[in-house]
């Protein structure tokens, strides 16, 4: 089953990211079935693998569709999840599913200093798309020790980019990323990314294109 929603995935540059069974008696969303989930796969991505199959279906939509990134993921992952009985959950559902715990569990990541998890071979570029619920207990592997890049990093170039300083040991300061990406200096961050996000020197083969980091940030503006 897990090679035929590898390949599956694969059609859409999509891959799986990790998963984890359940422990009884813990609160997991439920399943196919209605009952509480049994074992859970991520579904993401690696660099812009995506962004061909994304963006060519997205020229047969309406213009001016509305979350074309949440809704091509909907449709391709919903389609994984009809094909292998499962239940597809998605970063966008209401109330907020905790997509980076379930993430750190299944690949054993750990936050960077921007709140974005670092991936040994990705760093700071990968994201998730969606998850598969089944109400049986599936074959994972448990995640291998990972060594955590930031731990490394002596620099940290990730936290002296930003213009206003929006990331810190504070925190993400969230208004005042926003008021500088919409205001007159924010051209840069809207035309190639989050500054922070692009001075880290890991993961570089996987970096966004341009193309793919302004769409992700005019989705953040709005
Ligand atoms: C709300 C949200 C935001 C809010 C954060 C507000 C806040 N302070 O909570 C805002 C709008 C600021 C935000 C921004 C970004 N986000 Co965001 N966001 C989410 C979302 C939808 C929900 C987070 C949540 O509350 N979950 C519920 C709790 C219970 O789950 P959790 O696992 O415990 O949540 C963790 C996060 O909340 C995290 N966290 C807290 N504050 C922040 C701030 C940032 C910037 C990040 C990345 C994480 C983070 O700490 C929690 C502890 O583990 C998640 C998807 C999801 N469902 O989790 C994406 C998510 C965390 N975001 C993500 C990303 C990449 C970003 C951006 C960096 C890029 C982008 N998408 O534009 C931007 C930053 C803008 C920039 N300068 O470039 C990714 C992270 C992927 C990864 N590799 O780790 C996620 C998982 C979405 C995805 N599809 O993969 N985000």
């Amino acid at each position: 089953m897990i090679d035929g929603i590898v390949s599956m995935l694969a059609r859409y540059g999509l891959i799986p990211r990790g998963g984890f069974r359940f422990a009884a008696g813990e609160a997991a969303p439920s399943g196919p079935s209605g009952v509480p989930a049994r074992s859970i796969l991520l579904v993401g991505q690696a660099g812009d693998a995506p962004w061909p199959h994304f963006s060519r279906w997205r020229r047969s939509q309406p213009e001016n569709l509305a979350d074309p990134l949440d809704t091509w993921s909907r449709t391709v992952i919903d389609g994984v999840a009809a094909e292998f009985g499962a239940r597809a959950v998605y970063p966008s559902d209401k109330p907020w599913l905790p997509f980076q715990q379930w993430a750190m569990r299944a690949e054993g990541l750990k936050p960077s200093p921007l709140g974005i998890l670092m991936h040994p071979e990705y760093g700071l570029w990968h994201a998730y798309r969606g998850a598969l619920l089944f109400d049986v207990e599936i074959p994972i592997q448990a995640p291998r020790e990972v060594i955590h890049l930031c731990d490394l990093c002596v620099g940290k170039p990730c936290l002296k980019a930003c213009p206003v300083g929006a990331y810190s040991e504070a925190g993400f300061a969230y208004q005042a990323c926003l008021d500088h990406v919409r205001g007159p200096s924010g051209e840069l961050c809207r035309t190639t990314g989050c500054l922070d996000r692009n001075a880290c020197p890991y993961g570089a083969a996987y970096r966004y294109p341009a193309e793919a980091q302004a769409f992700h940030m005019a989705a953040f503006m709005r």
